[in-house]
């Protein structure tokens, strides 16, 4: 496979860019060689700049869940981007994708359309402190919630990866507000609730982890969140910025019958354009300016084109609920081929999977937390990351990140991938 191309703009780019990339996951630090730059992306599959096509499983990191440029997409951005790219102005597009996502989210009632999930974030933690008026928050050891100062703290995703769960730049005095519990352990925020829930703004969680890999709440754990928090007069926030319309319509909070008190919302949201979105309660999201007195602002919030790209993906998914059962059936063939080569082979794989998100890790402890997280080869899965790309199949370059899967994968492009799985020779450099 020829990536000389790939390899020159890698080249050029770190002489502009730091590390040649604009997010450190894509830099490939984790599973090592250079990273493929993009030309084109089409349905289930992308090429790169010197011409090798790949069958992919990253889906722009997710928010590709209908394929890539799927031809109503496009053509609604195309539309909207012939009247003007910004005005800085309110429009119907931006009322249409809010009534939308609070029809498919009934514990949204209204919100906030912003940029991207880091964005998202920060503006939902800053209303549950003005609404409640206390400072502290919670949030989970391998969660991660986008690179804002205040939840850089044992963080996951590439944070994960490049060492750097806890960043520098970010002032102690930043991060002070920042206690962490562990993920599927009650006893750790019960710990935390009983010495200061009182003082606890919100506590905030990926409701299926999938920046630490695919982690999925253990029965209760969810409901758990919800009791404890309504108990000491705190919010609780779903980051569902990866399984909002991912996991079903209604996200994890469908899935799990869990109604939080505010939600964050990206990447399908903007179907594809930078957009991104925080809501609940209106009682609590009437805090934000300029009802109330919690700021937040943004020139491009609302954009004419990405709002287009979200109202097109999210009329699609609404008029085929179809589609969920079939990224089910996907993600479950997919998990399936793994265990079967685990089976096989006597590997050490345990794969989690929630719908269409999925992921395998390299090791024998049955996967809950961080600390069963890393308990992965990284080593073994840089190793199959190098031999999937070889047989044109494009994962993530990170044990910690999810597998997505699309509409736009067939069942012939499914099985496929099954039996490249169950292939994998057992080899390392
Ligand atoms: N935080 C994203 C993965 N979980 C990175 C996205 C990107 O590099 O595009």
């Amino acid at each position: 496979m020829k990536t000389d191309k790939s390899r020159e703009l890698f080249c050029r780019s770190r002489q502009v860019i730091p590390g040649g990339v604009n997010s450190p996951v894509r830099a490939f630090q984790a599973v090592g060689g250079d990273p493929l730059f993009i030309q084109r992306a089409q349905g289930s599959h992308i090429t790169d700049v010197d011409g090798n096509t790949y069958l992919d499983y990253v889906c722009s990191w997710g928010p590709a869940i209908l394929g890539h440029a799927h031809p109503r997409v496009v053509e609604a951005v195309q539309k909207a981007c012939a009247d003007g790219l910004s005005f800085g102005a309110p429009t119907r597009r931006e009322m249409i994708l809010a009534e939308l996502i609070k029809e498919a989210m009934p514990s949204i009632e209204k919100l906030r359309l912003v940029n991207s999930g880091t964005e998202a974030v920060m503006s939902a933690i800053r209303v549950a402190r003005g609404y409640t008026k206390r400072d502290r928050i919670i949030k989970f050891k391998g969660n991660y919630h986008g690179h804002s100062d205040g939840l850089l703290v044992k963080a996951g995703s590439a944070a994960l990866t490049t060492a750097v769960p806890d960043s520098a730049g970010v002032p102690r005095s930043y991060t002070e507000n920042t206690l962490v519990a562990l993920y599927n352990d009650r006893a750790s925020v019960q710990e935390l609730m009983e010495k200061y829930g009182h003082t606890v703004a919100a506590i905030i969680v990926e409701p299926v982890a999938a920046n630490m890999g695919v982690v999925l709440p253990q029965p209760g754990f969810l409901g758990f969140l919800r009791d404890i928090t309504r108990e000491y007069g705190a919010l609780l926030i779903f980051d569902e910025v990866i399984t909002g319309f991912r996991l079903g319509y209604g996200g994890a909070q469908e899935q799990y019958g869990i109604s939080p008190d505010l939600t964050t919302l990206g990447k399908i949201i903007g179907g594809g354009m930078p957009l991104a979105a925080y809501g609940g309660k209106e009682e609590i999201m009437n805090q934000v300016s300029p009802m109330g007195h919690v700021y937040q602002a943004g020139t491009l919030s609302g954009n004419p084109a990405a709002t287009a790209a979200g109202i097109a993906t999210l009329e699609i998914l609404r008029d085929h609920p179809g589609y969920y059962q079939e990224l089910e059936e996907k993600g479950q063939q997919l998990a399936q081929a793994f265990r079967q080569r685990g089976e096989e082979r006597g590997e050490r794989l345990q794969v989690n999977q929630a719908g269409s998100l999925l992921c395998a890790f390299h090791t024998d402890r049955p996967v809950l937390d961080y600390d069963s997280a890393v308990s992965s080869d990284t080593q073994e899965y840089a190793a199959f990351f190098r031999y999937m790309l070889e047989a044109g199949i494009y994962m993530a370059p990170s044990q910690y990140e999810a597998m997505f899967v699309s509409v736009a994968h067939t069942p012939q492009e499914i099985q496929q991938t099954c039996q490249a799985i169950r292939e994998y020779p057992k080899y390392r450099r």
